[in-house]
């Protein structure tokens, strides 16, 4: 029993070790989110100041179901890619705006990718849906 204990803690040390690199935290609008149209902005939080190097935000094909973007990644090669109007920070940051023209009614995909101060390369993504105010 001892032993098992000793080499559950050894395992989740591990664990700490490997994932102890920032990660993003929480977003707005969250992952998976339906939100208004008109939104303009994406917010992304880090756990860890990181330094986000590429932000993409791209339109999924209009047939596309918000859960059908979150869990087929093939289907995202006829996205349309829609202009950031934000720079990017220069140094490193916890917490982001990313700025673009107000959103039509569809599904999308923010795209970042990010060094963290530990020199760690990290990615992730936000799909959300926007649906008409009416
Ligand atoms: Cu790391």
């Amino acid at each position: 029993m001892t032993r098992l204990l000793i080499a559950l803690i050894a395992l989740l040390s591990i664990n700490t070790v490997a994932f102890g690199h920032s990660k993003m935290s929480g977003s707005t609008p969250e992952d998976g989110a339906t939100v208004e149209a008109g939104l303009a902005a994406v917010s992304l939080t880090f756990d860890r100041k990181v330094r986000l190097t590429r932000v993409m935000l791209a339109a999924a094909p209009a047939e596309m179901t918000l859960a059908a973007v979150m869990s087929d990644v093939e289907a995202l090669e006829n996205q349309a890619e829609i202009g950031v109007l934000s720079e990017l920070p220069k140094g490193f940051v916890e917490e982001t705006e990313i700025d673009f023209d107000p959103l039509i009614p569809g599904v999308y995909k923010l795209h970042w990718i990010a060094v963290a101060q530990d020199g760690h390369t990290m990615e992730g993504k936000v799909h959300f849906a926007v649906e008409s105010a009416d």
